[in-house]
């Protein structure tokens, strides 16, 4: 047996309840508790003391002390001019088709006529005021800021903050250069060289006292934190959310393949190797219903993974708990399991793919085809890679325009709308005792309302 050799799950002869196929699913085990302990007294402290608790913070977790809490614009501009041409050209690829996928997303306000003199619109408003974190250390990527960016520009968000740790690579406590360089050219400003749990204290809370000369603040709060993080970040997160409004809380990225015998097992192969490789945790799963060409994507994986450049992380991953091969009976079966396991990203590399697609219920993402791999995904198809994690795509969502804009309805009733229902009305507040609602509408249409007589 190689290092390489995926944990096999086999469905196969048998009938499951839906517990128990969810519970037959590969999982990482998160453990948050002793991370929630944690990362209290550092929410505290930011609420507390602003700027100086952030200083200090970043001394002890990032290893430096910026001179800088938020990056000079010189800053941002010397990492533009100094970016590779042919980056700059992937990023900027990237940055068009997100905008033009963004631009057609963005929801219409609609109305509903229900009688005359009755309408209730559903306007979409943007979030006012947004605070993206970007991580820093083994996962460094602009992409990602690409993503969270671009749909809330579209969206409409007014004012945009970003927060990333200072730079591992560099001393000088600013942010790696190549995200530097893609807030500049997505125009965004306002970039804070601080991470971990105390960056989202900051935008939850705002911080006081700045190194800024024009004002006292350094950071306003923010009404909603989007984007990834490692555990701390996401502790931090759920524990701000109620005060903030927050996206999914990230787990490690997955992918999950449903294949037939007729897909290319090398593609496969790599695939999966290219998901493992973000994280030891990454979980990489295929779901064939051919044992034969389960047998050859293993020997394809134990060919390249020692090829791969992170061959340590991607053999971790793919051999550990939260990953495996599911082996089922048939198509149906590999169908019911994909939508038990709800992966963050799910590849359909059958012979008839169309006729998979409408059949998934639960996925982060749908990649259809031999030709739609994951990091298309990640790059520059247009579609977002911030997607829901860890079988939480049984209910959320990926990122999206919709992520940064809410729906507010708006009740649009004129005096006959509102008489037709006024005796309607009054017998339902009755009922609820609650007499003074109906007093509220009768009192436009009759001189007493608190004269049940006249009722
Ligand atoms: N697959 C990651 C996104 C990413 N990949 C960024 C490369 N860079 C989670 O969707
Ligand atoms: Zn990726």
């Amino acid at each position: 047996m190689s290092d390489n050799t995926m944990r096999i799950i086999d469905l196969r002869g048998k009938r499951f309840t839906r517990a128990e196929m969810l519970a037959a699913m590969p999982r990482a085990e998160m453990g948050t508790k002793e991370a929630t302990d944690l990362v209290r007294p550092i929410l505290d402290d930011v609420r507390d003391r602003g700027a100086a608790a952030l200083r200090d913070f970043e001394e002890k977790f990032d290893h430096v002390r910026p001179e800088h809490l938020r990056v000079p614009a010189e800053a941002m501009r010397q990492a533009l001019d100094e970016l590779d041409p042919e980056v700059r050209a992937a990023i900027e690829e990237s940055v068009r088709r997100s905008r033009a996928v963004s631009a057609s997303q963005v929801p219409q306000d609609f109305h509903t006529d229900l009688a005359p003199g009755a309408r209730v619109t559903e306007r979409w408003i943007p979030i006012q005021r947004v605070g993206l974190y970007v991580p820093g250390g083994k996962a460094v990527y602009p992409s990602s800021v690409i993503m969270n960016v671009v749909p809330a520009q579209t969206a409409g968000v007014e004012s945009l903050a970003i927060a990333t740790p200072p730079s591992k690579a560099t001393a000088d406590g600013l942010p790696d250069k190549t995200i530097l360089a893609t807030c500049a050219i997505l125009g965004v400003d306002e970039v804070y060289a601080v991470g971990g749990a105390q960056a989202i204290a900051m935008f939850a809370y705002g911080a006081k006292g700045s190194e800024l000369q024009d004002g006292e603040i350094l950071c306003e709060p923010v009404d909603k934190i989007t984007g990834p993080g490692n555990i701390f970040v996401a502790t931090a997160k759920s524990m701000v959310s109620g005060i903030v409004g927050i996206d999914a809380v990230a787990g490690p990225t997955e992918i999950a393949i449903i294949a037939d015998k007729d897909a290319n097992p090398s593609w496969v192969a790599a695939d999966l190797i290219g998901q493992a490789e973000h994280d030891e945790l990454a979980g990489s799963v295929l779901i064939t219903d051919s044992e034969d060409f389960a047998k050859q994507v293993q020997a394809s994986l134990d060919q390249r993974v020692p090829r791969t450049e992170h061959a340590e992380r991607v053999a971790t991953s793919l051999t550990g708990r939260q990953s495996g091969i599911i082996l089922t009976d048939n198509l149906d079966q590999s169908i019911d399991a994909a939508n038990a396991y709800a992966a963050e990203h799910l590849e359909i590399q059958t012979a008839d793919p169309n006729a998979v697609v409408p059949r998934i219920k639960n996925a982060g993402a749908i990649f259809r085809g031999p030709y739609s791999p994951v990091p298309l995904g990640d790059y520059m198809s247009g579609s977002n890679h911030v997607l829901p994690t860890s079988g939480t795509a049984r209910f959320a969502s990926g990122l999206g325009v919709h992520t940064f804009m809410k729906p507010v309805e708006v009740i649009e009733y004129d005096e006959e709308g509102l008489k037709a229902l006024a005796a309607r009305i009054n017998t339902f507040a009755v009922s609820e005792d609650l007499p003074a609602h109906g007093e509220s509408v009768l009192s436009r249409f009759i001189a007493d309302p608190y004269d049940k007589a006249t009722i």
